[in-house]
């Protein structure tokens, strides 16, 4: 077969379900064969950071592989940023990047969209892929995509592809299955019996979920765990969303000294907080109240196994999870779950919009109608979602960066069979990717955008109260939403948004966009405190 149908069958045999891009000159051949085999449903969007994040969230999503295919340089630098978020926040995306033909090189001139050399944009991205090939070779094409996908699904961590234009149609067999990667039998045994051997000694021991449960495909899996071990079970920052539809939720997210105290004396006084596939950032934990002694914790991440001052190498998360299961009998015993109430009843008054009055009139919607998955980008917004019901969330809680939640949106929404996304977005971030949504009637998704529209950059603001340059100009974005296709609102009081989220949630078939004015240095709680948390924590040394 045709080299690209062996890597777009491969993608969809491993799990993928779409393939997000923009085509250029020398990805043309590629977007070609993508679109006349319909292997995979294509989905273009407009600007490439935008196409890095739809295929970052259809992974989150779907717990697989995201894929993102550009044309070389242009298209692919373009893409760095997303990419590397990615890379920080574990999502496995599958960059295919078009490239001269294998002879176009040698002729001396240089070519259009080179950077520095050819290779530069292979070297870029090197670094924030953990494998990569340069598919020019037919005879070993099949081999080197069963490997890079294969380090992708292992690694849960993106990678590169790049083919030369001329190879898109070259013959090649088709790509086998993943080669397998190591685990020693003896050392997970161990392991298991250590874990649980720890937990057991401890008296107050706590089950911490990130990221990588979810990465992996483990929800269900470790709703059981924590069942028959007879933990309470919290979210980090970043893995806030997970667990959200188990039989018995999470009992909350840790956010140290910004969330709820119960919670955070639960976490930083366990005997035995067992991190299971929690990334050790700075937004997990920089905000603590008191310093969790990190040597006291179990930590499962990236497949090892830290207990104390000694660590199992090679134990993927999922066999440990196993493992686990196999030693523990089940149990009929409840949980704790979510005690605290969520803040519901929005007032219908003539009062400004504060970001928890938002929090507020999503809950009452969600109480009624079923809570919704919830893309977020970073700002405000994704404090405040701290405070909201879902049916799952994504965002850059940990990478940071600005422009995924709406992307991200669109990604889910695409790969999710038509289900409704909840997308909450700062301007400021809304200014950079809100364009994407311009692409939604073409593939008929009908997002719910919530725009946190403050007119600045709050939350720097809140770090430099005394710096002008946080103040941004009103862009009227319900104004554009018409344009774009979809419906926009634009709400000043508590009454305006109740009512604009209610017609909001009863309008399908084109994205709703509420433009919620927000006075500027009106903070979610939420973030109030994180900002106080981290002002005391990094404050400069008294004289
Ligand atoms: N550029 C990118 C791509 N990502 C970033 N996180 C930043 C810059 C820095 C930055 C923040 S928060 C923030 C900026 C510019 C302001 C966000 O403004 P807006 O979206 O309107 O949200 P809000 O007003 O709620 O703060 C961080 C975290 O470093
Ligand atoms: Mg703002």
């Amino acid at each position: 077969m045709r080299l690209a149908e062996a890597l777009l069958h491969a993608l969809k045999d491993r799990g993928a379900e779409a393939v997000f891009g923009i085509p250029g000159d020398f990805a043309l051949p590629f977007f070609k064969v993508a679109e006349e085999t319909k292997i995979l449903p294509l989905v273009t969007l407009s600007h490439e950071p935008g196409v890095g994040f739809a295929a970052d969230a259809a992974a989150r999503h779907g717990s697989t592989l995201g894929v993102a295919a550009v044309t070389y340089g242009a298209g692919a630098l373009n893409m760095v940023n997303a990419v590397a978020g990615a890379y920080a926040e574990k999502s496995p995306v599958v960059v295919i990047s078009g490239a001269p033909g294998t002879a176009e090189g040698n002729n001396g001139l240089l070519l259009h969209h080179q950077g520095r050399t050819l290779d530069t944009q292979f070297r870029i991205y090197r670094e924030i892929t953990v494998a990569q090939a340069r598919l020019d070779d037919t005879a070993k094409a099949p081999a080197e995509i069963a490997r890079v996908l294969g380090a992708a699904r292992a690694l849960s961590r993106p990678v590169y592809l790049e083919i030369p234009r001329n190879m898109v149609t070259a013959r090649v067999e088709p790509v086998g299955p993943d080669p397998e990667w190591p685990v020693d039998a003896d050392a997970l045994a161990a392991c298991a019996d250590e874990v649980l051997a720890r937990l057991r000694a401890a008296e107050s021991p706590v089950l911490m979920v990130c990221v990588e449960v979810r990465r992996y495909g483990l929800e269900t899996k470790v709703a059981e765990l924590a069942q028959r071990l007879g933990v309470p079970v919290v979210t980090s920052f970043m893995g806030r969303g997970l667990l959200a539809t188990a039989p018995t939720p999470p009992l909350g997210t840790y956010i140290g000294i910004a969330g709820d105290p119960d919670l955070t004396r639960l976490v930083e006084e366990s005997d035995g907080l067992f991190l299971l596939g929690v990334l050790l950032s700075d937004t997990n934990f920089a905000v603590s109240q008191r310093k969790i002694d990190l040597r006291k914790t179990i930590h499962a991440f990236d497949r090892a196994v830290t207990l104390g001052y000694h660590s199992y190498a090679d134990i993927p998360l999922d066999r440990l999870v196993d493992a686990l299961l196999e030693r523990l009998p089940p149990s009929s015993r409840t949980g704790d779950s979510r005690g605290h109430g969520w803040p519901l009843g929005l007032a219908g008054d003539e009062q400004p919009i504060a970001p928890m009055d938002i929090a507020r009139g999503v809950n009452d919607l969600s109480a009624a109608h079923g809570p919704l998955f919830i893309a977020s980008d970073m700002g405000d917004c994704l404090f405040t979602a701290m405070d909201m019901m879902d049916a799952g969330l994504m965002a850059p809680g940990y990478y940071a960066g600005m422009g995924f939640g709406v992307p991200s949106g669109i990604g889910a929404q695409a790969v999710g069979g038509g289900k409704r996304v909840l997308i909450l977005v700062g301007d400021g971030a809304f200014q950079m990717t809100g364009w994407e949504l311009g692409n939604c009637r073409r593939y008929g998704l009908d997002p719910i955008v919530i725009v946190f529209n403050n007119a600045s950059w709050e939350m720097l603001r809140a770090f430099q109260p005394e710096s002008g340059f946080n103040d941004l100009d009103d862009w009227r974005f319900a104004d554009a939403a018409a344009a774009l296709g979809g419906d926009g609102t634009r709400v000043r009081t508590r009454a305006e948004l109740k009512q604009a989220l209610a017609r909001a949630w009863a309008t399908r078939g084109r994205f709703q966009l509420i433009e919620a004015m927000i006075p500027r240095g009106v903070l979610s709680d939420t973030l109030a405190r994180y900002v106080q948390g981290h002002k005391r924590h990094h404050a400069p040394p008294k004289d």
